[in-house]
C-alpha cells in the first residue's frame, strides 16, 4: 500500500501501456496502431464523415479483438481494483483507454476519458448505447428513432474529452496523483501532471515501460512493465 501522509484521495491515469500484457496493442510504439493507420483517417471527425464505412471496420475489428480474441484483465488492472478496494481514501482511476478491462478487474469508480469502444452514440440525440454488430452508421437510432449517424462513442482529435470538469476537480483535491502506460503526447491528459505540480500539495509518481515525454514533471519515475510495477506499488 502506497504511503502519504494522510488517507487522501489517489488520482490514477492510465494509457494503452497498462492493457498491452494483455494483448491489446498501443498507439505511438512501433508496433503500436498508429504504424498501421493514419490518424487522419480513423481518429478525427472529418475522417469519419468522410469515409465512415472504413472507420466502422476499424473499430468492429477492434471491438471483436476485445470481446473474442481472449482479451483479459492483466495483474495492473487487478492490482488497481485492489487499491480501490483497500485504500481508506478515495481513488479514481481516470482512462484514457477505451478497453473495459478496468471495470472487468472489478475497478468501478472510473472515467473514461476517451469513450467506449463497446458503445456507440446517435450524432441526433448525443445518447450513447451499447454496440451491436448488426448496428451499421446509417441505422435508425434505437433510442430516438431518427435517421441520422451512429458513431463509435470515442474522442477523437480535435474533441473534448469526456467528464472534464469531474477529472479537474479530483486532481486538485488528490493526495497522490500515478500515471501508468501512457507516454505523454496527447492533451489534456499529458497536462494533468503540471495541473497537479501548480496546485503544490500532492506527490506525483509515474510507473511506465520507459520515461515518458513528461517523466521530468514528476517526483518519482519508475521504469518496467505494468504487470510488475503496479502490483509492486498496490502491494
Ligand atoms: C508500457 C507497456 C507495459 C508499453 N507496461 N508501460 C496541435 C494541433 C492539433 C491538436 C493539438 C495540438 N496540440 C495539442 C492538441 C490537442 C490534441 C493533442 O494532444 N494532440 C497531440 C498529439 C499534439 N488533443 C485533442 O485533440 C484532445 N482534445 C482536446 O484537446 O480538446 C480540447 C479541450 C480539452 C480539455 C478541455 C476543453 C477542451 C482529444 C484527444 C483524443 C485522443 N484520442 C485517441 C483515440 C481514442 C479512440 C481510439 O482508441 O481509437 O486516444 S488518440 C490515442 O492517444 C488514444 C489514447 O487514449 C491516446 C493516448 O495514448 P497513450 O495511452 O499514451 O498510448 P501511447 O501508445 O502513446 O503510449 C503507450 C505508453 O505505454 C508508452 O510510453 C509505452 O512505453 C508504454 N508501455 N507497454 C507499461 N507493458
Amino acid at each position: 500500500m502506497p504511503q502519504v501522509s494522510t488517507p487522501g484521495s489517489i488520482v490514477v491515469l492510465t494509457g494503452a501501456g497498462i492493457s498491452k500484457e494483455s494483448g491489446l496493442d498501443t498507439f505511438r510504439d512501433h508496433d503500436g496502431l498508429w504504424a498501421r493507420v493514419r490518424i487522419e483517417d480513423v481518429a478525427t471527425p472529418e475522417g469519419f464523415h468522410r469515409d465512415p464505412g472504413r472507420v466502422q471496420h476499424f473499430y468492429n475489428a477492434r471491438r471483436r479483438e476485445l470481446s473474442e480474441g481472449g482479451i483479459e484483465p492483466n495483474p495492473a488492472h487487478l492490482a488497481l481494483a485492489r487499491l480501490e478496494r483497500d485504500w481508506p481514501g478515495e481513488v479514481l482511476i481516470v482512462t484514457q483507454n477505451i478497453d473495459d478491462l478496468h471495470e472487468r478487474a472489478g475497478t468501478s469508480n472510473l472515467i473514461h476519458m476517451h469513450g467506449e469502444l463497446l458503445k456507440i452514440r446517435c450524432e441526433r440525440c448525443q445518447r450513447p448505447m451499447r454496440w451491436a454488430a448488426d448496428l451499421e452508421v446509417s441505422s435508425l437510432c434505437p433510442d430516438c428513432g431518427r435517421a441520422g449517424v451512429l458513431r463509435p462513442h470515442v474522442v477523437w482529435f480535435g474533441e473534448v474529452p469526456l467528464e472534464m470538469d469531474r477529472i479537474l476537480t479530483a486532481l486538485d483535491r488528490c493526495s497522490l496523483f500515478v500515471s501508468i502506460g501512457t507516454s505523454g503526447h496527447v492533451y489534456p491528459a499529458a497536462g494533468f501532471v503540471s495541473a497537479v505540480r501548480n496546485g503544490g500539495r500532492a506527490r506525483t509518481l509515474e510507473l511506465n515501460l520507459e520515461p515518458s515525454n513528461g517523466a521530468s514533471l514528476f517526483h518519482d519515475v519508475r521504469t518496467g512493465p505494468a504487470s510488475e510495477l503496479v502490483p509492486a506499488f498496490v502491494d
